[in-house]
């Protein structure tokens, strides 16, 4: 079992709305101060959604260009940006992503009901994704909604190869309504699946609400990574909206140096996730 703990924070994405939730960071000031902060307190990873002048969601070219320089030139932390969007995104908008060339994408592996919405990834967008970040040297988080989208990364991987840098890693994003359960239960069934991934495959967890914490220790437990943050949730106990996505991290550091694996360092996230490989 590995010995450290990557922590992936995700600070913003496009669900929540600024009025509804002051503390959540929306200008490119915001999330560089966020960011920065969390990198000190172990966080490795950042998988990022931005917002335009409004505080709504946008996948604007020129604003995630300037927002990876401006996370590169501040923290070293990993520069993941989100490929998903909002729901309402179209594909195009979503592949052009690409073209502000982050460290790593997500690359959501199948359709899944979210909450009143559907968040649509169709297999010939899945496979555009993949191929496209493979040519560009682009790392992909794959995320799993639910048990099946196992099922078709392995038929990805079987029919257009392996990830650029050559390591896959998954993130298990539990508890939405319409996805599977945020349960130790559920958790245990995805890693049970991986055996049919490429060896060495590696996983992180995140709950959505009041699946955060169950899930991390279940995710821990089983060896596997943590994904924190105010996209992820905006209620850090009953009652207690969340103030910070710092309060966030420094619980999830907490956890895993409980479990003796404290935090991975940024260069030995990069290590894992075949970024080295990439270079
Ligand atoms: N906002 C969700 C519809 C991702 O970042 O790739 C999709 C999402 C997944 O957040
Ligand atoms: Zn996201």
């Amino acid at each position: 079992m590995t010995t450290t703990t990557l922590i992936t924070v995700a600070p913003t994405g496009a669900e929540s709305a600024k009025a509804d939730v002051p503390a959540l960071p929306v200008t490119l000031d915001e999330l560089v101060v966020t960011a920065k902060e969390c990198a000190a307190l172990g966080a490795s990873v950042i998988h990022v959604h931005i917002r335009d002048g409004q505080a709504k969601p946008t996948l604007d070219l020129g604003r995630l260009r300037d927002t990876v320089a401006a996370l590169r030139e501040s923290t070293d932390l990993v520069v993941q940006l989100s490929s998903g969007g909002a729901v309402t995104d179209p594909e195009a908008d979503r592949l052009r992503v690409l073209d502000a060339a982050p460290d790593m994408a997500s690359c959501t592996m199948g359709t899944v009901n979210f909450g009143d919405d559907v968040f649509l990834n169709r297999w010939e967008f899945i496979v555009d994704l993949h191929t496209r970040m493979q040519e560009r040297g682009i790392v992909p988080e794959y995320e799993i909604f639910d048990l099946g989208h196992l099922a078709a990364l392995e038929r990805l991987l079987d029919k257009h190869g392996l990830p650029a840098g050559g390591h896959v890693h998954v993130d298990f994003v539990m508890g939405v309504p319409g996805g599977m359960p945020g349960t130790t239960a559920a958790l245990v069934s995805c890693v049970n699946e991986l055996r049919n991934l490429p060896a060495g495959t590696t996983f992180s967890a995140t709950g959505i609400g009041r699946t955060t914490i169950p899930v991390m220790l279940a995710s821990l437990s089983a060896g596997g990574h943590l994904r924190v943050g105010m996209e992820d949730t905006v209620t850090y106990a009953k009652g207690r909206p969340v103030e910070s996505n710092m309060q966030l991290v420094a619980r999830a550091v907490g956890f895993a140096q409980l479990a003796q694996r404290p935090p991975m360092t940024p260069a030995d996230a990069r290590d894992l996730l075949g970024l080295k490989n990439n270079a």
